[in-house]
């Protein structure tokens, strides 16, 4: 799926700003054909949880109405009118002018309808039903039930299965774009490189609406100067000298896709695009033919009053606090981010693992670490989950939508599903073959790995093509006895290396709540002190490991959670306060990875 651009032949409309809101207490129907009966406002994109002071707002499992009004000129009219929302969580109905225009599942992916058939000239009104809801049947997994107040009146419930807020609403762009009645539909750019030649062979797939007499693919540097051009819908271009993507010093490339008719140029769109090499060999993972060391974090798209709204300054800032401590890399945990990230990631050379919102996938997630310590632990997961459906639909989703990002180098298939319970293999083996088929470009997968997922209980690990565990050995295991934890790590590291030698080891998650200004001179648990102490341990033993390949710590920021007594305002395990403010770990992280190279940095 195409990004939405304004080009020669292109209009983008943004309908960011304050839209009507109101929770919907069922108790009437709503007429979808009528302005919805509310004074409430609510701005878009972002999540609706925070901007009211309400807490029934902030807690309201169910349903939700946006709508606004808008206007398409005159002057576009003729042309093919698309509404395109880059989210809706996570289900989401939509009304134009009282008539349903389209139905979507699933709350972090984007979707779009053509609208020309529901307009009138002058004002339409847009409205959209949203639910939040999330039960066994969607991604990511709430416990979802249903019980009655003292009047009768039915009160729904999510438990959410996972460890982040269950923000809600339009959290991400809507727009409406623009294109000729004949158009590019979508691009596919699979560049192979040869990289002793410095030479791309770069395949050009192009779907198209409508006809063309002939389609024209030139692809520019980034002076603007063409270098290569071909005609075809199916074709290939050579690139000379070729500049290649590389992480922090990314190099782009731009598609420039023509339609021609009646030899006129009636449709242009420009995809950007980078040309680098991704393949796992030996237990390294190679970027470029260089053995790429991650340095990083696992994130939440998480701000305050936005929620998981787009906001592009925080993407920025994140991006630049990253780079300034030498990390290169970073998770898209726990589901798909917004296009607009994916697009800077591109840009500033931040690689990116891609991850499904395939979270929760455990049938007994809590916090009674004993489990996590008996080896042949086995629940019910694989018969109570019945997200199969949701889980190959959003992997469809997800690669339609980035398999052109340079920045994305491997596939997340779930982030800590039961893959040591019976079951779990019928349950990914067709979902890993799903991805290997659907992505162009081949890139490597994971599977994010729970500690119960261990060399000897995880019954999928052959599907793997990187081994990248979350693990809390001194935290969750060993609450403070970092002596112990070192051993455990250690122990564990080298059991998963000697078992998989030809598969790279990373860590995806290993961190330590730590409540920003708590101190102790005895490196207690929560304190500044101990998250340092924490990391240094872990690094150490990383630097034992030959075929360890990155640390991705966990969080990047404090975040939002429910709440719970294992959680004070939040998850506090962030390098970073939800504010950006660096905690005293920060130091020791940017001193430690900026004399790690991003490449070679393991024999
Ligand atoms: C892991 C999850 C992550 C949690 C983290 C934690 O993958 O979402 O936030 O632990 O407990 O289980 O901090």
């Amino acid at each position: 799926m195409l990004y939405p651009v304004a080009t020669d032949s292109r209009v983008v409309l943004d309908l960011s700003g304050v839209w009507n809101f109101m929770i919907d207490d069922e108790v009437k129907e709503i007429d979808v054909t009528k302005p919805l009966p509310t004074s409430e406002s609510m701005a878009v994109p972002a999540a609706f949880n925070d901007q009211t002071v309400s807490q029934k707002v902030r807690e309201h499992t169910g349903f939700v109405w946006y709508e606004r009004e808008f206007t398409v000129a005159k002057a576009l009219r003729d042309e093919r009118l698309v509404l395109r929302f880059g989210s809706a969580s996570h289900e989401a109905w939509v009304y134009i002018n009282g008539k349903l225009a389209t139905q979507h599942k699933g709350g972090f992916m984007p979707f779009e309808v053509e609208i020309n058939d529901f307009l009138v000239p002058g004002e339409n009104r847009l409205t959209v039903r949203l639910s939040n809801i999330l039960d066994n049947t969607t991604l990511p997994v709430g416990n979802y039930s249903e019980t009655k107040d003292k009047d009768g009146k039915l009160i729904r419930n999510v438990d959410e299965n996972f460890d982040f807020f269950n923000y809600g609403g339009l959290q991400r762009p809507v727009k409406i774009y623009s294109t000729p009645k004949n158009y590019i539909e979508d691009i596919v750019i699979v560049p192979d490189v040869d990289l002793q030649k410095a030479q791309a062979d770069v395949q050009v797939s192009v779907q198209t609406g409508g006809s063309f007499d002939e389609v024209r693919v030139t692809v520019v540097d980034e002076e603007g100067n063409e270098v290569a051009q071909t005609t075809g819908t199916e074709t290939n271009v050579t690139i000379t000298d070729v500049k290649l993507w590389q992480p922090l010093d990314a190099y782009l490339y731009t598609a420039k896709i023509e339609g021609v008719k009646n030899g006129e140029v009636v449709d242009v769109y420009e995809e950007p695009f980078g040309v680098r090499k991704v393949e796992v060999k030996d237990g390294k993972f190679l970027i470029n033919g260089e053995p790429f060391y991650f340095k990083g974090f696992g994130k939440h798209e998480d701000t305050f009053i936005r929620g998981r709204g787009l906001d592009e300054a925080y993407n920025v800032h994140d991006l630049n606090l990253m780079k300034d401590m030498g990390a290169n890399s970073f998770r898209t945990s726990h589901y798909p981010y917004s296009d607009e990230m994916m697009r800077l990631c591109d840009r500033e050379g931040i690689v990116v693992i891609d991850e499904t919102p395939a979270v929760g996938l455990m049938a007994s997630f809590n916090f009674d670490v004993s489990m996590l310590e008996k080896e042949d632990f086995q629940d019910d997961t694989w018969d109570q989950m019945k997200t199969s459906e949701a889980h190959e639909q959003v992997i469809r989703e997800l690669i339609a939508r980035d398999k052109n990002h340079p920045s994305v180098v491997m596939w997340s298939i779930a982030n800590e599903a039961a893959t040591y319970s019976k079951g779990a293999r019928e349950y990914f083996e067709p979902l890993f073959n799903l991805a290997r088929e659907l992505d162009p470009q081949k890139r490597p997968l994971t599977n994010v790995l729970i500690m119960m997922a261990t060399p000897k209980t995880d019954k999928c690990t052959d599907l793997y093509d990187v081994l990248a565990l979350n693990r809390y050995f001194g935290w969750y295991v060993k609450n403070g006895d970092l002596e112990t934890a070192e051993e455990q790590t250690r122990q564990e590291l080298l059991e998963w290396q000697e078992k998989y030698p030809e598969k790279p080891i990373m860590y995806t998650e290993y961190g330590a709540d730590t409540v920003a200004g708590f101190h102790s001179a005895y490196g207690e648990p929560f304190s500044e002190e101990f998250q340092e102490d924490y990391y240094r341990m872990n690094h150490k033993v990383f630097d034992e490991i030959p075929n360890f390949v990155g640390e991705q710590l966990w969080n990047f920021a404090d975040f939002q959670t429910k709440f719970g007594i294992m959680r004070v305002q939040g998850n506090k395990k962030g390098v970073f306060t939800r504010a950006r403010e660096p905690k005293m770990v920060a130091r020791h992280l940017k001193e430690r990875w900026t004399s790690i190279p991003h490449f070679g940095y393991k024999k």
